[in-house]
């Protein structure tokens, strides 16, 4: 309860912040997004990991309007960096989006009018939604997942391979990417198994004319596997962690 009270005043106080990590090429580290990741520095436990607050401010609700200020913090930044040109037009934002914000009638109207409001094209940003979403679907959420892909937005599955079900969600919703889940990235070099998974959502993905980015990418040896299993784009502390706007941009300028 004290947390959530924490978690609420630093809603109210603006105490949260989005750091980025970089999007880059497998082959050669060339950047070619952002993922924004949400930050609570605690006034007094230091940098409070989202794993342990995105779940209350899911039930709480307050994910909603955190969400839509996730959104609009992001793409005032793309819409700065691209200005500066730090990145070009091809430059992709990946937002991360809750199952409950799935459920706010005004979402896709949220993310329509932001765009608008920051200038940026659909396609320039990438909505994260996670296995989870997709398990509860229904009418709505598809209807509203094809309405944000009629924006121009793309859709990308994240964690994938953690849940269950997850060939027949590829099919059956209009998702563009698919995120292999760091777990797999992590043994993809020792435990056979691994690679398997990640060459089997490679040769999905392709059938199904997907996108594929490789999460956690921590060594060399993971990059140059993950080449050889041909998956384009690859996040991780091999190339960057995620820092502040200011940090990003100095990283997304030296390696262009
Ligand atoms: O950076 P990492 O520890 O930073 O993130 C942990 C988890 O928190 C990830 O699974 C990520 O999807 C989630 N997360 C980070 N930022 C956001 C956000 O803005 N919204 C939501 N819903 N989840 C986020
Ligand atoms: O949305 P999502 O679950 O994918 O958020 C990404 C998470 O993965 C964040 O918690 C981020 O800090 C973490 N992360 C990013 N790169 C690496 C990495 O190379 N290794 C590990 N262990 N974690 C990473
Ligand atoms: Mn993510
Ligand atoms: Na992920």
């Amino acid at each position: 309860v004290e947390f959530e009270l924490d978690l609420r005043s630093a809603v109210a106080e603006q105490a949260l912040e989005v750091h980025y990590q970089a999007v880059v090429a497998v082959a050669d580290g060339t950047p070619r997004g952002v993922e924004a990741l949400l930050r609570w520095i605690h006034p007094l436990h230091g940098p409070v990991s989202p794993v342990e607050f995105v779940p209350v401010l899911e039930e709480t609700g307050l994910v909603v309007d955190v969400g839509r200020w996730v959104l609009d913090t992001a793409l005032a930044d793309l819409s700065a960096w691209r200005r500066d040109g730090v990145v070009g037009d091809d430059f992709v934002l990946s937002v991360n989006v809750s199952p409950r914000q799935l459920l706010d009638p005004y979402f896709a109207e949220t993310v329509r009018e932001r765009l608008q409001a920051h200038g940026v094209e659909g396609r320039s940003l990438l909505l994260e939604i996670t296995e989870s979403s997709l398990l509860e679907h229904d009418e709505r959420t598809l209807r509203l997942l094809e309405s944000l892909r009629s924006l121009g937005a793309g859709l990308a599955v994240d964690d994938f391979g953690t849940g269950y079900s997850s060939l027949s969600y590829l099919r059956s919703f209009p998702v563009t990417r698919v995120k292999v889940d760091r777990s797999f990235v992590a043994g993809v070099n020792h435990h056979v198994g691994d690679e398997a998974v990640v060459r089997a959502v490679v040769a999905v993905s392709e059938a199904l004319a997907l996108a594929v980015t490789a999460e956690g990418v921590e060594t060399e040896d993971q990059r140059r596997t993950l080449q050889e299993l041909s998956v384009a784009h690859g996040q991780g502390w091999l190339w960057h962690r995620a820092q502040p706007a200011g940090e990003t941009a100095a990283y997304l300028r030296a390696g262009r």
